[in-house]
């Protein structure tokens, strides 16, 4: 995996691991918000007004944190406001580019090959990661914001003054709720995921492993008695947990060893995983080849042959009951 250096790509940086072995993700750092006045957010710089057309959003289908943002996308009916580009699943030493490929789609705005060109063209100097998903402005041609809990906060209200669909997924009374319930299922499983995979000592793996277990009996437990996290209320904490279970049993139990048990054998949960899939706007949001493309074929130091397994068969059309 690489990064850029004062605004030059290296290809082979190494991975981001502490010396006992544990995974450390770096904190995203273009931090700016979009605003129904363009008035400053939480954090960041003000200048980033709601307007329909103006803001374009890097994602890749693969992955999990750019996958929050289409969802939002699409159940905020944004499509037409905010522009959309996909990368290639591949992430390899150009890291995220734009070539060719089923479900890839180009970049029209900046023409870019590697989504690093993106990051550059925003800050000429910038050192760090060069992840998606990515919001740009293309009025001021930088980029607001590489943090998905950000962008679909923003997806959530800012647009709502000029036509995007109604509905709030945060709501103020549930706020604190929801926040306590996105520490742990950040910590422990969207991000604990990454902490079993990418584990460099026995010792990491098996502390991230077993956190992920506790919090996937905790939220069976939530769900036997709740239709949703937070009460019988579909919010922005459902639609953070689904996109890493929809992973889960393709991806995450074989390729990043997270095998206790399976997405399918809790009942609560995989019931609950199939009403999410299942809401009119997210099917056109997942493919599945990108999914397991991106993580059998460009983590070699984990799978050296590249070789995408077949199954398991995950049937999320299956009836919810
Ligand atoms: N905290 C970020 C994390 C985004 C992230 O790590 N994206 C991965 C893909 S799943 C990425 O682009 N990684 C490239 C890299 O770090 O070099 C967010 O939620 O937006």
């Amino acid at each position: 995996m690489g990064l850029l250096v004062d605004g030059v790509w290296q290809p082979e940086a190494g991975r981001w691991a502490d010396s006992r072995g544990r995974m450390q993700r770096p904190e995203s750092t273009l931090r700016n918000w979009v605003t129904p006045d363009g008035s400053p957010g939480p954090t960041g710089r003000g200048g980033f007004k709601a307007e329909p057309g103006r803001y374009h959003l890097y994602i890749a289908r693969a992955c999990p944190w750019a996958h929050r943002t289409t969802i939002f996308r699409e159940l905020k009916g944004l499509q037409e406001m905010i522009g959309l580009s996909v990368t290639h699943w591949l992430m390899l030493e150009n890291g995220w580019t734009f070539d060719s490929a089923p479900g890839v789609v180009p970049d029209n705005v900046n023409d870019a090959r590697y989504l690093y060109e993106i990051y550059v063209k925003s800050e000429p100097k910038y050192s760090g990661r060069v992840s998606v998903p990515v919001l740009w402005d293309k009025e001021t041609k930088r980029i607001v914001n590489n943090e998905s809990a950000d962008i679909i906060r923003m997806f959530n209200s800012a647009f709502d003054g000029v036509g995007a669909t109604p509905g709030d997924y945060y709501p103020e009374a549930l706020r604190a709720e929801i926040d306590e319930v996105n520490a742990r299922v950040y910590d422990t499983l969207n991000n604990g995921v990454y902490k079993a995979g990418f584990a460099g000592s026995q010792e990491a793996y098996d502390e991230a492993v077993v956190s992920l277990f506790e919090t996937l009996d905790w939220l069976e437990q939530t769900l036997s008695k709740s239709q949703y996290l937070c009460g019988n209320r579909l919010t922005e904490a459902d639609w953070r947990l689904f996109t890493t279970l929809l992973r889960f049993d393709p991806v995450y139990h074989i390729h990043f060893k997270c095998n206790l048990r399976r997405l399918v054998d809790y009942q609560a949960l995989w019931r609950y995983a199939r009403r999410l899939y299942q809401h009119p706007v997210v099917r056109p949001t997942v493919n599945f080849d990108h999914i397991k493309g991106h993580y059998f074929q460009s983590h070699r130091w984990i799978n050296p042959t590249g070789i995408v397994p077949k199954g398991p068969i995950v049937d999320f059309e299956a009836a919810v009951g």
